[in-house]
C-alpha cells in the first residue's frame, strides 16, 4: 500500500511540474492532466509484470508513470528533447518504451482499443501468459472502435483488461447528455464478458477488480471491462476553464482526492507515521526534481533528425 501511494504521489508531482513548466512556455503543444484519476492506473498496473501491456491514452502520463516508465525520459519528451523516449518528437501524447510494455499513447480518442485487442491477439498467438490493459476514456466508449475491439476480443477470449475511465467528461460533454446508462461496465453483457464498475478513486478496489481481470487473462478465460468512476480534478487540456462543471459538483469530489485518502488509511492505520509519510513525500519530489532539471538540461534534437525514425 505505501508503493501504491508513493507510484499516486509520484504521477501527481510529476504532473504538477509539468503544469508550472507549461506556464513557463517549456512544453510544445497541449497537455491534458491525469490529476485526480491516478488511482487507476496505479491500481492496475500494480498487478502487471514488466512484460506485461498498456496501451495509453491522451491523458497517459499516469499510465507510462505507472507501469514504470523513467520520469526523466518522460518529462524530457513533454519538453521536446533529444533525450525524451521518442527522442522529443512524440511529445506528451506519444510516450512510449517497448522495454517495459509500454505500447504508446494516441491522441485519437478510441484508437487505442483496437490496438489492445491487437497485443492481445499477439499474445494468443505466441502463447504466452502475459496480458494486455487498454486505457480509455467515457468518451471513447461511444466509438465504433469499442464495440469492434471488444467483441473480437471477446469472441477469441483473448487476455485484455479493458480499462475505462469514466470522469463524466469527454471535453465539455457530460455523459449524461450521450448515453442513456450510467454504468458503461453494463455494456460489458452485450459482448458476453464479465463487466464491473468500481470506486476509480479507490485504488484498493481499482487493484482487487483488476486483479481477477488479469487472473482471468493469464488463464485463458478472456477479456474483462472495467469502468473506473473517477473525476479529473483540471480541465480537459492547458486551456480549458472547465466552467462546466458545477463548483459544487468539483469540491464533491476534490474531497475524494485517490492519493489523500490513501495517506489517510495508512496513517490511520498506523502502517506510516507522519513523519514516515512525510520523508516519502520529501523522496519523490527529489526525483521529480531530478527529472525536471534532466529535461531542461537535455538538448533539442536536431532539425536534420526532423526525417529520422519515421516509417514510410
Ligand atoms: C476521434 C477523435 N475525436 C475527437 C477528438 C477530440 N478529443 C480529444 S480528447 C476528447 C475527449 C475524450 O473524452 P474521454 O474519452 O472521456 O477521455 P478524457 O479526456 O475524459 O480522459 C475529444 C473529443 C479526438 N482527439 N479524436
Ligand atoms: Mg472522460
Amino acid at each position: 500500500m505505501i508503493e501504491l501511494y508513493r507510484k499516486m504521489l509520484e504521477i501527481r508531482l510529476f504532473e504538477e511540474k509539468v503544469f508550472e513548466l507549461y506556464g513557463e512556455n517549456l512544453v510544445p503543444g497541449t497537455i491534458h492532466l491525469y490529476t485526480g484519476e491516478e488511482a487507476v492506473a496505479v491500481g492496475v498496473c500494480a498487478n502487471l509484470r514488466k512484460d506485461d501491456y498498456v496501451v495509453s491514452t491522451h491523458r497517459g502520463h499516469g499510465h507510462c508513470i505507472a507501469k514504470g516508465a523513467r520520469l526523466d525520459k518522460i518529462m524530457a519528451e513533454i519538453l521536446g528533447k533529444k533525450t525524451g523516449y521518442c527522442k522529443g518528437k512524440g511529445g506528451s501524447m506519444h510516450i512510449a518504451d517497448f522495454s517495459i510494455g509500454m505500447l504508446g499513447a494516441t491522441a485519437v480518442v478510441g484508437a487505442g482499443i483496437p490496438i489492445a485487442t491487437g497485443a492481445g491477439l499477439s499474445i494468443k498467438l505466441r502463447g504466452t501468459d502475459q496480458v494486455t490493459a487498454g486505457f480509455f476514456g467515457d468518451g471513447a466508449s461511444n466509438q465504433g472502435t469499442f464495440h469492434e475491439g471488444v467483441n473480437m476480443a471477446a469472441i477469441w477470449k483473448l487476455p485484455v483488461l479493458f480499462i475505462c475511465e469514466n470522469n463524466l467528461y469527454a471535453m465539455g460533454t457530460r455523459q449524461t447528455q450521450v448515453m442513456l446508462i450510467k454504468d458503461i461496465a453494463k455494456r460489458a453483457a452485450a459482448y458476453g464478458i464479465p463487466g464491473v464498475s468500481v470506486d476509480g478513486n479507490d485504488v484498493i478496489a481499482v487493484y482487487e477488480a483488476a486483479q481477477e481481470a488479469v487472473r482471468r487473462g493469464r488463464y485463458g478465460d478472456g477479456p474483462t471491462l472495467i469502468e473506473c468512476k473517477t473525476y479529473r480534478h483540471k480541465g480537459h487540456s492547458r486551456f480549458d476553464p472547465a466552467a462546466y462543471r458545477p463548483k459544487e459538483e468539483v469540491e464533491e469530489w476534490l474531497k475524494k482526492d485517490p492519493a489523500r485518502r490513501l495517506k489517510q488509511r495508512l496513517l490511520e492505520n498506523g502502517d506510516v507515521s507522519a513523519a514516515e509519510a512525510k520523508q516519502i513525500e520529501k523522496e519523490v519530489s527529489e526525483v521529480v526534481e531530478a527529472a525536471v532539471k534532466f529535461a531542461i538540461n537535455s538538448p533539442f534534437p536536431a532539425p536534420e533528425e526532423a526525417l529520422e525514425d519515421v516509417y514510410a
